[in-house]
């Protein structure tokens, strides 16, 4: 097939745009490296060094013989670039990574509050508009997040996308029907992903669109069995306060000695996933490619769910790491219950990787190698969801 990989230099589009190439897939990214320049205006670099992207290609095909081509377009304001690409290459799948995918940065202030609306909501309707003017029946794979359902305890394990309700009509029969699951996101970002839902929802319907929008948990680990083959191939590692995420920051913190930071009572329950699942849940989507015209496939993307402050003790526990408690910067749930199921792909042949396999190696064995390379005054969080939270830090601290 050939695959169109936007967002193809990020953290979960690298890994997985390799491993499509590896399984015999014709490849291209459209990525704009929006995100490194992010690195930039935040004053802190990937913990692993990670090559340039034509470095990263041209190590590919060194080492495989197989060539990925790069198109620098911004998705959410180049839509001829966009719409040329669709026209001239025809893809067969195109996989969507690339949108802003902080929930600190989407909260830092008004600026980032709208660039990642602006940035995210622009460029999946950039794509679906683009799919319709161009006539091009390709299969649309989204990244979307485990984080549309909120984190409230459930009485029910969570669905995949939609919830069976029933109601009575006018004169009191029961009507039955499939909705989307109702939202609840807990920070713009996650507001724009709920967004992505009905712009879905909306092309399946009126234009027929092929899309599975797959639903991923909190993505961890570096490393897959391709980034592995060389130095220059290595994925990015982001441990700071706005793109480093919890598992990944504890594992790096626990390998410089760097106090657990775990916010509130550590007691927010969220899905999981290594970076190598990922890789391989988006080529089951692909090659699957089976959704049907006019209904979105909504697949949950995890492998297991955990409370944060149990992630802390067992690092403590194997890592001799130590735990702080610090005042939450999020306006979240203090505790939440949360139990999904993942049915879809593991029908598909997708067997979850666990933590308990002891894949921290790794991780810790990248933290401790690039150690030198972390500045700690970024480790903390500041990112503030109200004034409130501000506040109520700064009193505690
Ligand atoms: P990332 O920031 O590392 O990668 C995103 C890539 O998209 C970057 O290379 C960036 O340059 C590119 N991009 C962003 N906006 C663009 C634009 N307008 N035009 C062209 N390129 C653009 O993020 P990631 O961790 O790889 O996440 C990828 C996707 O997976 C996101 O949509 C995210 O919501 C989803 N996801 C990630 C996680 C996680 O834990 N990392 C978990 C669940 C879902
Ligand atoms: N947390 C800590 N200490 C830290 C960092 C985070 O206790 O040092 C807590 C947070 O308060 C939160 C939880 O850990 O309760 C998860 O935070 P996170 O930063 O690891 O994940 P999140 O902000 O939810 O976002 C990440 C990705 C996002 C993806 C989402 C999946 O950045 O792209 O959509 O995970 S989900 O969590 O299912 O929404």
């Amino acid at each position: 097939m050939k695959v169109l990989v936007l967002g193809g230099d990020g953290f979960c589009g690298w890994p997985s745009a390799l491993s499509l190439s590896h399984a015999g897939h014709e490849v291209a990214i459209l990525d704009n490296l929006v995100r490194r320049r992010m690195d930039e205006e935040l004053g802190v670099q990937s913990l692993t060094p990670i090559a340039s992207l034509p470095e990263r290609l041209d190590c590919w095909e060194d080492k495989t013989g197989r060539r990925i081509v790069h198109h620098d377009i911004d998705l959410a304001h180049d839509y001829p670039a966009l719409l040329e690409v669709f026209q001239s290459w025809r893809p067969d799948a195109i996989v969507h990574f690339a949108e802003q995918r902080s929930a600190p940065y989407s909260m830092k202030d008004s600026a980032h509050k709208r660039y990642t609306v602006d940035n995210n909501v622009n460029g999946t309707h950039n794509v679906l508009a683009g799919l319709v003017e161009a006539k091009l029946d390709a299969h649309l794979v989204h990244l979307g997040t485990t984080g549309v359902y909120g984190y409230e305890s459930s009485p029910i394990d969570i669905p995949e996308g939609y919830l069976t309700v029933s109601y009575p009509d006018r004169l009191g029969a029961t009507v039955t029907r499939d909705i989307l699951y109702p939202t609840k996101p807990g920070s713009v970002y996650h507001m724009t992903k709920s967004i992505d839902q009905l712009l879905f929802q909306f092309y399946a319907q009126y234009d027929n669109l092929r899309i599975t929008d797959l639903h991923q948990g909190i993505v961890w680990g570096t490393q897959t069995d391709e980034t592995r083959l060389d130095e220059r191939l290595i994925n990015r590692f982001d441990y700071d306060g706005d793109f480093g995420t919890v598992l990944n920051r504890f594992l790096m913190q626990a390998a410089i000695g760097y106090p657990l930071t775990v916010h509130g009572t550590g007691g927010q329950t969220r899905a999981f996933i290594h970076v190598q699942d990922t890789a391989t849940c988006v080529r089951l989507a692909v090659e699957s490619g089976g959704t049907v015209h006019g209904q979105v496939r909504i697949m949950n993307q995890l492998a297991q769910t955990l409370r944060v402050i149990d992630l802390a003790r067992l690092i403590e526990r194997e890592l001799g790491a130590t735990v702080e408690f610090l005042p939450n910067p999020r306006d979240e749930s203090a505790e939440n219950d949360l139990d999904m199921v993942n049915d879809n792909l593991r029908n598909l042949g997708f067997d979850p990787i666990l933590l308990e396999e002891g894949l921290f190696e790794e991780s810790v064995g990248i933290a401790a190698r690039y150690a030198d390379r972390c500045d700690r005054s970024k480790i903390r969080a500041t990112s503030y969801w109200n004034e409130e939270r501000r506040a109520a830090v700064e009193a505690e601290s």
